[in-house]
């Protein structure tokens, strides 16, 4: 698991003190502006409906995950007397949205990438795993503005905040050296004041976000002459004039152009150039080079706190810096049994807010492909689509739809192949073959004969077809590079892999860190990124009986390298198979099904390792891997993104991406070009400069639906609200 925020380390905090309540929460976030849209916050944004729809809309929204879901929710705010049909479309026979009447285990847990399961013991609910989304930064506004309208009841209720590295109890595993370190009331507390780990992660800090002490900088990556550190802070400030972040942007600007670097460079960078401030020496290493790079790694392991990002260093310095800006010290749980049900909620209170003028159909189906279609200066956005059934399967036929508007949602590789078939000259085709050539059963009946002119099963014939994403009516270049863009992005690979444990079984093996208890995360160069024990906090009453007894464990939290190489295990999802209970004679996890064993195989092996115990200098065998080897883990279950579905669990931007990202970020802009007639636009967290984050998405979210509601009103801005009209004016127009 990586967070990237150097304050997790240094941030003084009250051991226990850290809940805070949802008023606070949305209060902390409130203001807080980008450095890509440093004019727009976005929380004060949705305060207000965005804006006005006079005439009746026929909307699609393709992907009902936290994107799709804040469009329709935002969709149902709009005032005015237009009336709104929304049809969503997803494939996920999973999704809540879908009614499922058996005992859930994954069924019904899904919202997009926002995802769950549960486990539990004869009918009781045990433990919930999110695999997907599953912490959620204080300073994302816009979560918290929507769990503050979600849950009036519980706006004054503590929420506890998430138990990442460096928060608890933690322990880093880097080559043979290991090092504890956790919560103290003067930041971060070490085992040894001297420490490796420590010297690098300050020197980090210092040297990369810098100080927010007015009288010095301190960073080697400053933006407009400041510590990045400074500039976190008045992009947060409410207080804050529209020129001084005017000014910030030009400088993020400026800083963009001349810092698209790896992570790793700049961290290399750091150290070379400071590496006189290591004090501590590293035994048997005495050249400065070696010594360098021997931080270079640790401080990958590590990371800024909460994880580390080894497999990552190559994404670009920039998303770093944006996170960094950002600043989330904490991060909290939201107040839902599983996270995927804040989804629900939205949903459900979309329904309600537009009970008398927004409908909404539902579409469990799969979309190939979406064009404009175009007769007699008639445009319509048309959407191709297979039905999928409850159980998964795909209908042979596809079916078109016609639409004023549509939103695509999809992640970046499933929505390129949606937009290029029809190619990019924004000239009407007379006709084009659309959807996919399905193979086609044996049996005759159902499998006419194509030939040239006839589409073949699973295609379907579709008239006077224009391309979908378009910046320009005279050339096909501009509109290919949003083909570019969306087809370019990088998606991370990301894994977890879960399962309960007894604590007392845990305790046995786990080391306690001072007065602080056990160890609760690990972050280690093993290959299984970051582990952690996640509290039950989202539990039904007879849950929490259970909670004094089990933990629920993320074991692993891995990101590309690290992920990849659990790549054919992971193929096997759900691998929640229940592991029986061990025969007495040989306590552990070997009773396990085959799948499950295998992937518990494959995990174990990677924590197995001699290490030099940090207390007594001694050689010995790693304890995180006895736990595992000699714990029954119960209920295990591990999913991949990369391997299943979604082609990637978020974007990250690595070095080079940046324009492409932004270009996406700013597409919904194209609606104050109205001759364009185009209707579709993006919403995903993948198109903002928040990759993998809901906060990302909602944003895109509510780009796309100000762009609808301009574009609506035949590109007027002033159907929008004064603060959503920032929205669509601030940002460079795309066109
Ligand atoms: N939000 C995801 C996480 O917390 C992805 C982070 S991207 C820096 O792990």
């Amino acid at each position: 698991g990586i967070s990237i925020n150097p304050d997790v380390l240094f941030t003084k905090r009250e051991n226990k003190s850290r809940s805070r309540t949802i008023v606070e929460l949305a209060e902390n976030g409130k203001y807080y502006r980008h450095p890509d849209s440093s004019l727009i916050s976005y929380p004060v944004v949705v305060e207000k409906p965005l804006g006005e729809i006079k005439k009746d809309l026929n909307v699609a929204i393709v992907g009902a995950g936290p994107a799709g879901i804040a469009c329709l929710y935002e969709l149902s705010r709009l005032k005015g007397e237009g009336k709104i049909t929304v049809t969503m479309y997803d494939c996920d026979p999973d999704h809540f949205q879908v009614p499922e009447e058996v005992s859930v285990r994954i069924k019904g847990l899904k919202a997009g990438r926002v995802s769950a399961a549960i486990s539990s013991e004869d009918e009781v609910d045990r433990a919930v795993y999110e695999i997907g989304a599953m912490r959620f930064p204080e300073i994302a506004g816009l979560v918290w503005h929507y769990a503050y309208n979600m849950y009036p009841d519980k706006r004054e209720d503590r929420i506890d905040p998430f138990p990442n590295p460096g928060t608890v109890p933690t322990e880093l595993l880097h080559g043979n050296y290991v090092d504890r370190y956790g919560p103290g009331k003067e930041g971060t507390d070490w085992l040894h004041a001297d420490s490796r780990t420590k010297q690098v992660v300050e020197l980090i800090g210092k040297r990369l976000k810098g100080t927010t002490d007015k009288d010095k900088n301190t960073s080697l990556f400053p933006i407009g002459g400041k510590d990045p550190a400074k500039i976190s802070q008045i992009l947060k400030d409410p207080k804050t004039q529209e020129c001084e972040l005017k000014t910030i942007h030009e400088h993020w600007k400026t800083f963009m152009r001349e810092n698209d670097i790896s992570l790793e460079s700049a961290i290399r960078k750091i150290i070379e150039t400071y590496h006189d401030e290591l004090k501590s020496d590293v035994p048997g290493i005495s050249s400065d080079v070696e010594k360098i790079n021997y931080y270079v790694e640790l401080f990958g392991t590590i990371g800024f706190g909460t994880g580390g990002f080894k497999p990552v260093y190559n994404m670009s310095l920039l998303e770093t810096m944006r996170l960094m800006l950002w600043s989330y010290n904490d991060e909290y749980l939201l107040p839902v049994q599983a996270n995927v049900h804040f989804f629900r909620d939205i949903y459900l209170a979309a329904l309600e807010n537009g009970r008398n003028r927004l409908k909404i159909n539902t579409s469990l189906a799969r979309v190939s492909d979406v064009c404009h279609v175009e007769e007699n200066g008639n445009v319509k956005a048309l959407v191709v689509s297979y039905k999928v059934e409850e159980n998964g399967a795909e209908h042979l036929e596809a079916k078109t739809a016609e639409y004023d508007y549509v939103i695509l949602t999809t992640t970046p590789k499933q929505t390129s192949s949606m937009i290029s078939k029809v190619g990019f000259r924004n000239k009407v085709v007379p006709s084009a073959l659309l959807g996919e050539p399905m193979p086609v059963p044996d049996d005759k009946s159902v499998s006419p004969k194509s030939d040239k002119c006839k589409p073949s099963v699973g295609q379907v014939e579709v008239k006077n077809v224009r391309p979908a994403l378009v910046l320009s009516n005279d050339n096909d270049i501009p509109n290919s590079k949003l083909f570019t863009a969306v087809n370019n992005l990088h998606m991370v690979c990301s894994s977890k892999v879960f399962a309960t444990v007894k604590i007392t079984d845990f305790e046995k093996y786990a080391p306690k860190f001072k007065e602080n208890g056990p160890i609760t995360a690990i972050v280690a160069d093993c290959g299984l990124g970051s582990s952690y024990v996640v509290p039950y906090v989202k539990l039904t009453s007879e849950m929490e009986d259970k909670s004094n007894t089990y933990y629920s464990f993320l074991i692993s939290y891995a990101w590309e390298d690290d992920s990849k190489g659990l790549q054919n295990v992971f193929g096997k999802y759900p691998l929640n198979v229940k592991a029986p209970k061990p025969p007495a004679h040989c306590p552990g996890n070997v009773g396990a099904s085959k799948d499950t064993e295998h992937m518990m195989r494959a995990v174990i092996r990677r924590t197995m390792r001699r290490v030099t115990d940090p207390i007594d200098g001694s050689d010995k065998q790693w304890w995180f891997g006895e736990a595992l080897r000699n714990c029954t883990l119960e209920d295990q279950l591990s999913y991949d993104w990369g391997t299943n579905n979604s082609a990637g669990a978020f974007k990250l931007n690595m070095v080079g991406d940046n324009h492409n990202a932004d270009l996406l970020v700013r597409y919904h802009t194209h609606a104050l070009t109205p001759k364009l007639n185009n209707r579709f636009f993006l919403a995903n967290c993948s198109y903002s400069h928040l990759g993998g984050w809901l906060e990302g998405a909602f944003m895109s979210a509510v780009n796309a639906v100000c762009g609808l509601v301009v574009a609506a009103n035949d590109g007027n801005v002033d159907a929008l609200s004064p603060e959503a009209r920032k929205v669509v004016e601030s940002f460079e127009s795309v066109v």
